[in-house]
């Protein structure tokens, strides 16, 4: 038995044993279907942002969730069409968005595959109440379906729906895309209702992750759970049918979230965030309010970097975190909300002054034009969740920047965007101080290796846009692999997943201001796993220009720092 994964990209170029599918009607099927947002409420949330991308420009069918609920849930799904784009959408009954959604979907699946086996609710009643709502929601979309339908399901809430529609005698070609986490089988198996969850994963023809190593997690759990085989680089017999699996990281619009990102640039809300803000001087944070973020280390290391710093360089820098509420019906997340605004509270209290307020916390959505603005000012984004399938936040901070005056990408090794974007600072959001150290390092970066490690990462956007994605994806379902037992074995994917966690201090100027501040931890720090530039420091550090084109020395930054 040969077990190994192969990119979508290259599954959908192994062309002799491929034969292409007509393409039909685009259905895509995800929990919760944003038809509110359909003209112009913020989407805060990375499926739906990415799906509306995907969607708007391809046109076809959008089924799922309304987010409403009514006492026994309604029979028909309701529909409106927005040019090529039809929405349709069911409400739950109160006891199935209970048990279904906040239940076994955000209590049990959402913690287990971010590997947070502590906070999950294994209720069993619950996993029941998953099962049903999935099998209500295949009935509906089956009667919508026409023939040369290809059905693309989104997401960890609706795992088993393939095997639902195919008992109803769908015969269509059906794809699922996770955009979360998979975890290995010592995690994963602790899932209520494993093996068959594992099973439902078999009624799908292509099966896509948005990491290698989540595909490589998901096929030992196939084979360790005795679910199928793994043949081959890509297929996996489960339960008698062949699906193809595989890593296929999802981007976002890069050329429009540029454009979007360059006109916020001359909006008069741009310029007096910018006054507002430090002249850019700025550590951006976008997240929804989820645990799996890493907020709360998160302010903690900007606390950290501040207490390391000077009263006069402290004042400079501000925190900007933006983060919608998500979940708020969720016991845990309740409990991270009360803490989190507690922490910024007593950051606030403990450095803030009568005329600066260090950490700015706002609990709104914001258009995609605001956001775009906010990244593309801020000197510094700053992304650390605990786990992350992709985070999307990390690919639109890049996107926004300036090229000639790009800031610098801090990012969690956990989330997937690691993977891709190895120009960012490396850190583990685990260690505070080590993220301080990053934050300290950022805002002293030379001009030559911001840009340098920009560009590097905007090729990697540029080169797997969403909707390059969408079309690798689809692609991929729209083929058809007749393996024969004299293929050969499909070649492995060269793509690294290596990832260099950075523990700053490279640069001269960063170390000697790190010398200058008080409790800097350079005892804790060893010399094992430093960072791997992208180019080398030049000697002597060029002047930092913040975003308002004025120019500050970074040694009169930092070297006003105790
Ligand atoms: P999310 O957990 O929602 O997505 P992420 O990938 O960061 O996380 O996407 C968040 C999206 O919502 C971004 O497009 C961002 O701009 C938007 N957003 C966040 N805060 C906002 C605000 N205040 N106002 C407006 N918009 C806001 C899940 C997975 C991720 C995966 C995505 C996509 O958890 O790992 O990257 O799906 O696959």
């Amino acid at each position: 038995m040969v077990k190994r994964m192969v990119d979508l990209e290259l599954l959908a170029k192994s062309a002799p044993t491929i034969c292409r599918k007509r393409d039909g009607r685009l259905v895509v099927v995800s929990n919760r279907v944003p038809l509110a947002s359909s003209a112009a409420e913020p989407l805060a949330g990375g499926l739906a942002v990415a799906m509306k991308a995907v969607l708007t420009r391809r046109g076809g069918l959008w089924f799922g969730w309304s987010g409403r609920t009514s006492e026994e849930g309604s029979s028909e799904p309701k529909s409106r069409t927005f040019g090529s784009l039809t929405y349709a959408v069911c409400d739950l009954s109160r006891r199935d968005a209970e048990q279904y959604y906040c239940g076994f979907a955000n209590r049990t699946l959402w913690p287990i595959c971010h590997y947070r086996l502590d906070l999950a609710d294994l209720s069993e009643c619950n996993a029941a109440a998953y099962f049903r709502v999935n099998e209500q929601f295949a009935r509906r979309l089956h009667k919508m379906l026409r023939q040369d339908d290809i059905i693309w399901v989104h997401d960890y809430h609706l795992i088993p729906l393939a095997r639902f529609l195919r008992q109803m005698g769908c015969a269509h070609r059906i794809g699922f895309f996770l955009h979360i986490p998979w975890p290995g089988p010592e995690v994963a198996s602790a899932l209520p209702f494993y093996q068959r969850l594992l099973r439902s994963f078999g009624a799908y023809d292509v099966v896509g992750f948005q990491t290698q190593a989540d595909a490589d997690n998901f096929r030992d759990c196939i084979v360790s759970a005795n679910a199928g085989l793994t043949v081959g680089g890509a297929c996996c017999s489960c339960v008698g049918r062949w699906l193809r699996t595989g890593a296929s990281p999802i981007g976002i619009d890069t050329d429009a979230f540029g454009q979007i990102a360059r006109a916020a640039e001359r909006t008069d809300a741009f310029k007096r965030a910018l006054t507002h803000l430090n002249n850019g001087y700025v550590i951006i944070g976008v997240d929804r309010l989820d645990y799996t973020k890493g907020l709360k280390h998160r302010v903690r290391a900007f606390a950290t970097f501040l207490d390391r710093s000077s009263e006069g360089t402290r004042r400079r820098i501000t925190m900007l975190q933006i983060t919608p509420k998500s979940r708020s019906d969720v016991p845990e997340y309740q409990r991270m909300q009360r803490e989190l605004a507690e922490e910024v509270g007593r950051i606030n209290g403990k450095f803030g002054d009568v005329d600066w307020t260090p950490l700015h916390y706002i609990n709104r959505p914001m258009s995609p034009a605001a956001l775009a603005g906010l990244y593309r000012m801020s000197r510094i984004g700053l992304v650390t969740p605990l786990r992350d399938g992709m985070n999307l936040v990390a690919k639109e901070y890049v996107a926004a920047q300036e090229p000639d005056n790009p800031g610098v990408l801090v990012l969690s090794q956990f989330a997937g965007a690691a993977h891709e974007l190895k120009g960012a600072l490396i850190i583990n959001p685990y260690d505070i101080e080590a993220t301080a150290d990053a934050l300290a390092r950022a805002f002293v970066m030379p001009l030559d290796e911001r840009k340098h490690r920009w560009h590097a990462m905007m090729a990697v956007l540029r080169a797997n846009s969403v909707h390059d994605w969408a079309s690798r994806f689809l692609e991929a379902l729209a083929t058809d692999v007749k393996r024969k037992s004299s293929d050969p074995p499909v070649a492995e994917s060269s793509s690294s997943n290596a990832i260099d966690v950075v523990r700053p201090e490279p640069s001269p100027v960063a170390r000697r201001a790190r010398s200058a501040l008080p409790r800097a931890s350079s005892q804790r720090r060893s010399t094992n796993g430093a960072a791997q530039p992208l180019s080398k420091a030049p000697r002597r550090t060029p002047p930092l220009r913040p975003k308002n084109g004025s120019t500050i020395a970074a040694e009169a930054l930092l070297q006003s720092a105790d």
